[in-house]
């Protein structure tokens, strides 16, 4: 029997195990139930004692030579080496690849602008750290309004102490410098991310978007305005949306206004997110004040201008059904996930 083990244990270490259907032949040969070390161990059964001993121990190395052999094979087999490819099973299910998605204020905003630029808007950015002029003075806002205020803008400090700069709390400031650029007709809306000083609740952020419009020409009026609004909102939420508008304050237009939209939740017939009163409110808006267009070296003799603005948020929390501000901002992979299907 040893003479056996000894012709086994040379054929072993000989042999050579190139792809997956040798190592399964090897094993089959060696290593299975009815294979030559399983009928070895049975026939050692049958040995006078005073053989077991030595032949005992032939047989397990004759064992571990033959799962070495098998082990080695593996593991060549998962180096990148040149018979790698012939032992990794192709017919396995691949790795799952997983494809990232668009932020919804990003599709939300994409919606909204897109919405404009198809009746003639040009889309217009500028910087998100502003000088007074452009965030405030230019927009007709007393020296002393609160928006001002440091609680309700983030200021820059400066050396000398009067802070030269803020962030922007609005994105009208773009469009102060559109319209110190360019003469009417102008027609452009200006989406981008702007900064209040506020308390982050599930309703407020300190930071979040506008998309700001505003059409300057000759003999413009509020009611080109209502029809604009009108077609934006039939677009974004659906031809039966209707639309209300309540008299306002803003210093930069005159007359100014609130508008509504009947509850796209409840249909206008109450519910939690309307507060059972059939209305939401998504943007501001009016006629472009005098002053504002003065102050940017426009005529307000010869030219009339409506400008509106509104939250990217405030939309994307309607369409979406999304109750809390904050989720816009903490980028769970949770709640992002949720808008691998949009666009
Ligand atoms: C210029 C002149 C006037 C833009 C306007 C509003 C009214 C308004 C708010 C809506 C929700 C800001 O995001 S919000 O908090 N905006 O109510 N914005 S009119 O008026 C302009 C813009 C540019 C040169």
């Amino acid at each position: 029997m040893e003479e056996k083990i000894k012709s086994f244990l040379k054929e072993i270490k000989e042999s050579s195990i190139n792809n997956e259907e040798d190592a399964e032949n090897f094993r089959l040969k060696y290593l299975s139930k009815k294979g030559v070390i399983t009928s070895l161990f049975e026939e050692f059964k049958t040995l006078p004692p005073e053989l077991r001993k030595s032949t005992g121990k032939a047989l397990n190395e004759l064992k571990q030579a033959a799962e070495q052999k098998l082990a080695e094979a593996k593991v060549i087999g998962q180096q990148p080496s040149a018979i790698s490819h012939q032992l990794t099973d192709l017919s396995l299910p691949a790795d799952p690849f997983t494809l990232g998605s668009r932020h919804p204020i990003s599709i939300v905003k994409k919606q909204m602008t897109d919405i404009f630029t198809k009746i003639g808007f040009v889309v217009s950015e500028g910087p998100e750290i502003e000088d007074d002029w452009h965030n405030f003075g230019a927009l007709n806002f007393p020296p002393n309004h609160p928006a001002r205020d440091m609680q309700d803008t983030f200021f820059i400090e400066s050396e000398g102490g009067v802070p030269e700069w803020l962030l922007r709390t609005h994105t009208s400031s773009v469009q102060v410098r559109v319209m110190e650029n360019q003469k009417p007709p102008i027609r452009t809306i200006s989406p981008g991310r702007v900064y209040r000083n506020e308390t982050i609740s599930a309703r407020a952020h300190c930071q979040f978007h506008q998309v700001e419009g505003l059409y300057i020409d000759e003999g413009v009026s509020f009611a080109d305005l209502k029809q604009t609004l009108y077609y934006f909102v039939a677009e974004m939420f659906g031809e039966k949306i209707e639309i209300r508008f309540r008299p306002s304050f803003f210093p930069f237009t005159e007359p100014s206004a609130e508008m509504d939209i009947s509850c796209i939740i409840c249909e206008g017939k109450g519910c939690p997110v309307c507060k059972y009163s059939g209305w939401v409110e998504i943007l501001g808006c009016g006629m472009v004040h005098p002053n504002v267009l003065d102050n940017c070296k426009i005529d307000s003799n010869k030219y009339t201008g409506f400008a509106f603005g509104m939250g990217v948020e405030r939309i994307a929390m309607l369409k979406f059904r999304i109750g809390d501000l904050r989720l816009f901002f903490e980028n769970d992979m949770r709640f992002l996930s949720q808008f691998k299907s949009v666009l």
